[in-house]
């Protein structure tokens, strides 16, 4: 059965952060640098479906190839059509149960910032849950304030299902997310955004693994 939350780097697909660079394109550089989880999350105000579904019928092979564990935001008719590993939804998207109905033995996350909704979402069957943001983003829209690291801590303590820590995670607080009891971790911006994403993600790598060690 696939893992239902990889530890290590989770990367995110957007290709208006890619500077230039096309979803597939920077989809193989991840992949070739060793994230453990590809998301590809774009809105359909940005490319319209017929153009969601060919990226990710050439990511999924990319994932496939690599074992990579892919993961569709939002689009439950895309994930299944693709044959992903899973799907990731926000507070605002379907409701999880009747998801789990459509969606069978398919990974179902869910995005959360705060314990009750991550207690609902363990509650309504989710594999995992993302958590943050951790730090002030200016990525996604309309998000809440910074959750803050401590806030980990509760829910490494409370909460009995994996989760990744996302918002504002960049190399030089990485250490302080992983030390904070994040076993996955994601990051949009300092990777896609970054001039060399391989040489990027092979430094948070390195920082990831060495901060693991001294736990
Ligand atoms: N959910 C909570 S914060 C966030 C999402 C999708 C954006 C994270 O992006 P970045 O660039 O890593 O801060
Ligand atoms: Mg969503």
């Amino acid at each position: 059965m696939t893992a239902r939350l990889n530890p290590g780097i989770y990367g995110i697909l957007t290709e208006k952060f890619s500077r230039g660079r096309s979803n597939i394109q920077v989809a193989q550089e991840m992949v070739n640098a060793g994230v453990t989880t590809l998301q590809y999350r774009e809105k359909p105000a940005s490319k319209s479906m017929g153009e969601m579904y060919k990226e990710c019928v050439a990511i999924r092979q990319i994932t496939r190839d690599a074992g990579v564990t892919f993961i569709v935001n939002d689009h439950a008719d895309l994930a299944l059509m693709v044959e992903a590993d899973g799907i990731h939804t926000g507070q605002d998207d379907l409701p999880l149960r009747p998801l789990r109905k459509l969606v069978g033995d398919m990974i179902i996350g869910r995005s959360t910032h705060s314990l009750d909704q991550a207690r609902q979402a363990v509650l309504e069957g989710a594999d995992y849950i993302g958590v943050g943001p951790i730090f002030t983003t200016q990525t996604k829209e309309g998000v809440c304030d910074a959750v803050g690291l401590a806030y980990l801590d509760h829910v490494a303590a409370n909460i009995a299902i994996p989760f990744v820590a996302i918002g504002g995670i960049k190399a030089h607080n990485l250490g302080q997310v992983v030390s904070h009891g994040a076993r996955t971790v994601c990051m949009i911006t300092e990777i896609i955004g970054a001039e060399d994403i391989k040489a990027t993600i092979q430094g948070l790598q390195t920082i990831y693994k060495d901060t693991s060690a001294k736990l």
